[in-house]
């Protein structure tokens, strides 16, 4: 389906970039950000943003310096907090124009184009406009619906990884006190593998390196992330990495700008001369094929240590900190060069010259994002990637260890809060202990199985906390016609979406403050709280008028709706909890561990880190060790004619929501309904750059699904790839395509075939 108003330009190719950022970046965020947010707004942002006293950038996760520039930003944030800040609204009067099928024929970017929301509004039963609502009637609708549930279970509340810590422990107090751990959120479509496997391997699904860890690592290795896009600030790490002496290896499709090169933004230096080279070692790996790469490095370090024993592996470190080598190390050496080489894509020397990188370097890091975890095989992947670090001891001391490079700026702080559909008993005995109830303990429906049961009438309303479920889910079909199929479906929202469209029987919007936003309540100004990737923990103080007087903060949204549905006077004291803030962090203080004493620390300049147990040397897994895991060999074979497509942001997205039609770094203008493809591929599948095609999916159960009308660019990219943008593609990913034990969509390998058009 295409969209009435689809902006496309005319399509223009140049050569991808290899240098990221530099004068450029800053020039195009400065543009973004004063025809949006004009320079009074601009100023009160950009300048607040990530300082001490100031508004966490929303852009993304990646961990704020101890030492920051005035100017510790990207253009990405830049371009980010400037959307949010934007000076265009929408109104009730925009309603009364635009009916919801209106909407829904509308494009993401018109949509987000459109501006702030600015007062709650309802769609009725038959009707086909939204209307103005007070705040007190939506709440008593949406509480009347959920009280007449049949089940707790037949509702569900997603949630999206901007939502503050404050806000996320009382959605999932609410959740639990209603009666359900229905919880799903944005990680189960993001880092879930990594939690996943992490868990099973360390016992903690977090990271354990610091900034100060990479800085001094001899060899970083970067796995399936885009961080010259995605994670700007990471690359003034790797820089300081380069300048230590450390080496850096990418492992991607593509040849990514930032990965090759960059040209520091914030230092004289950046802005004249040729930038730092980053990547010392580029492998142009084929989709999927990391968990293969693994498994042969761990085989070659194994081989090494053969050759010359006790000189490779951390025979103390394994003894006394890990279990399962014996079985693991059998499994490896079976592994056959045939098989890597063809799951892989590279060539011998290439993964033999990484393997002698690594005996060489005592301190190493793993980095790794969607590339890795968006596979069937994720999981997989990423145990793998803990078996190697394992090898030779790159845990628990300085310079070592994993980064998994989170999205959502507060996307970890969430799932630490108790936004999970799967917490531990500990946790729920802790919470109703702390509240004096009883929480439910059948676990709750991820994304995948929450579309599964609202498809099938088994979950009757939605409420989505930020983010754009419709858009951000696999099988954008399927999604929809199960959100269509709700009773009731609630978005708490800054800016309008398709999932404000796309709705259920009865809707609302319910507009909220963003991040940037003043926040008075009852008791005086509040500040929330975020944790980022690198598990510091700290607060973000709204500045900006907000964009309407009629905004709710998520905190009171949450607290008014947990009043009306659960009657008031109850042991769960929500009246205070949203006239003072710090009252919710006093509660999260007895309930989350590593948050003792949360008030104080928290207003220390910068905040706090939460402890890494393995850190300390402790591994919380059932054997109180690390585990070498042993994992089947997996890689995706595409039959005769099929290519391995994967689904990216361009650089100027964020998630669901495309700025312009532009990505800069790849060299595409003017249209983003592209797919690039080696040009070898090109060949032998009888295309040519700038055909016109359609994207063809075969789900397991045989349908097929079809994204049409896709300009074909030749581009360097690995053979048997193609690459296009989330989420115009999201119709391509069959919902029951997903990664074994995490569930979250294979959103980076789906097999398809390229369909000429006619002309
Ligand atoms: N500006 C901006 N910043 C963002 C976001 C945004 O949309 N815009 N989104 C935020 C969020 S929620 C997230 S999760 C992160 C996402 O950050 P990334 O994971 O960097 O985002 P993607 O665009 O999905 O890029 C995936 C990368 O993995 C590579 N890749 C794909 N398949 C494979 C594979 O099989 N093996 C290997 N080795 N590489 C592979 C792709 O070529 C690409 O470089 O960014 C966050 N930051
Ligand atoms: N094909 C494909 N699909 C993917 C991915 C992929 O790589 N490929 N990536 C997946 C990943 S990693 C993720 S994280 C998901 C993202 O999924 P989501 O997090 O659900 O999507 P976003 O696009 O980030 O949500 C944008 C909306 O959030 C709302 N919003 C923004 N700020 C705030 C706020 O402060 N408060 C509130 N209440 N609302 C706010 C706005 O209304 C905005 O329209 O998508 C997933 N889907
Ligand atoms: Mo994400």
């Amino acid at each position: 389906m295409r969209s009435s108003d689809e902006v496309d330009d005319d399509l223009e190719i140049s050569p991808p970039k290899e240098v990221a950022a530099g004068v450029t970046a800053v020039r195009h965020a400065m543009e973004y950000a004063l025809t949006h947010a004009g320079p009074r707004r601009t100023a009160l942002t950009l300048l607040k943003l990530n300082q001490v006293d100031g508004i966490d950038c929303p852009g993304c996760a990646w961990p704020d310096p101890a030492h920051r520039p005035a100017n510790e930003y990207c253009e990405n944030g830049a371009k980010h907090v400037a959307d949010e800040a934007t000076t265009a609204r929408v109104t009730r009067e925009f309603f009364a124009t635009h009916s919801v099928d209106d909407l829904a024929g509308r494009s993401d970017r018109w949509l987000n184009d459109q501006g702030r929301l600015t007062e709650p509004m309802v769609k009725r039963s038959g009707a086909d406009h939204y209307e103005p609502i007070g705040w007190d009637e939506a709440f008593s609708l949406l509480a009347e619906e959920l009280n007449a549930l049949a089940s707790p279970d037949e509702a569900m509340f997603y949630t999206s990884g901007r939502v503050s810590n404050e806000a996320a422990f009382l959605l999932q107090l609410f959740a639990r006190a209603f009666g359900t751990n229905n919880l799903p959120d944005c990680s189960n479509m993001c880092h879930e593998s990594s939690g996943s496997g992490l868990g099973e391997s360390l016992g903690i699904g977090k990271g354990t390196v610091s900034l100060a860890d990479l800085h001094v690592a001899d060899l970083v290795v970067v796995v399936g992330q885009n961080p010259g896009t995605n994670h700007p600030r990471m690359l003034s790490a790797l820089e300081q990495t380069k300048r230590n002496g450390g080496k850096v290896v990418a492992v991607n499709p593509l040849p990514e700008a930032g990965l090759l090169r960059f040209k520091n933004p914030q230092k004289p230096r950046g802005v004249v001369g040729r930038g730092t080279e980053i990547a010392d070692q580029f492998l142009k790996i084929r989709p999927g094929g990391d968990l293969a790469l693994f498994q042969m490095l761990n085989r070659l370090l194994l081989d090494a240590e053969d050759a010359a024993p006790g000189t490779v592996l951390d025979h103390d470190f394994i003894a006394s900190d890990t279990t399962g080598f014996e079985e693991f190390s059998r499994h490896v050496r079976s592994v056959e060069w045939s098989d890597v080489l063809d799951a892989t894509g590279l060539r011998r020397e290439e993964i033999e010259e990484l393997a002698d990188r690594v005996l060489a370097s005592r301190r190493v890091i793993v980095c790794w994002a969607m590339g890795i975890t968006q596979h069937r095989h994720g999981v997989a992947t990423i145990r793998e990637m803990v078996n190697f670090l394992l090898l030779r001891g790159n845990l628990g001391r300085e310079g070592a260890g994993v980064c998994p490079v989170r999205g959502h700026s507060n996307v970890q702080g969430d799932r630490t809060m108790g936004i999970w559909e799967r917490m531990p008993q500990t946790f729920l005995d802790a919470l109703g202990a702390e509240f004096s109830f009883t929480a439910p303990t059948r676990h709750g429906y991820d994304s995948v199985d929450g579309v599964r049961a609202m498809r099938d009438g088994r979950a009757r309303i939605f409420m989505g906390v930020a983010g754009n479920f419709v858009r951000a889910m696999s099988d954008s079909d399927v999604t929809e016609q199960a959100l269509r199929r709700c009773r009731l479906t609630v978005q708490v929202s800054t800016k309008l979406n398709r999932s404000h469209a796309v709705c259920g029987e009865v809707a609302l919007v319910l507009p909220t403050l963003g991040r940037s936003d003043r926040d008075v309540q009852a008791g005086g100004d509040q500040f929330v709280t975020v944790e980022d990737s690198m598990s510091e923990v700290h607060a973000s103080r709204g500045r900006l008028e907000p964009a309407s007087p009629d905004l709710l903060s998520e905190v009171a949204i949450i607290s008014r709706l947990a009043r009306r549905t659960l009657g008031e006077g109850g042991a769960i004291p929500w009246e205070d909890f949203e006239g003072d803030y710090g009252l919710v962090r006093d509660r999260i203080a007895r309930v989350v561990p590593g948050f003792e004493d949360f008030n104080r620390r928290v207003a220390e300049p910068g905040g706090f880190r939460l402890p890494s147990p393995i850190n300390a040397g402790r591994y919380p897994t059932p054997s109180g060790k690390a585990v070498f895991a042993r994992n089947e060999l997996d890689w995706i074979v595409t039959p005769p004619g099929h290519l391995v497509l994967q689904t990216v942001r361009s650089h100027d997205q964020w998630n669901t929501i495309p700025y312009t039609s532009n990505d800069r770094y790849r060299g595409i203008h003017g249209s983003r309904r592209v797919v690039m493809v080696n040009p070898d591929d090109l060949a032998e599948l009888g295309l040519a750059d700038r055909d016109v095609v359609d994207l063809v999916s075969v789900a397991p159960d045989g349908s097929e699904r079809r994204a049409e009308e896709f300009t074909v660019v030749a581009y360097p990219s690995a053979r048997g790839s193609a690459t296009s943008y989330y989420p115009e593609t999201n119709v391509l990913v069959p919902l029951d395509s997903v990664a074994a034990v995490s569930n979250t969509p294979t959103f980076k390998g789906v097999i398809v075939r390229l369909e000429a058009r006619a002309r």
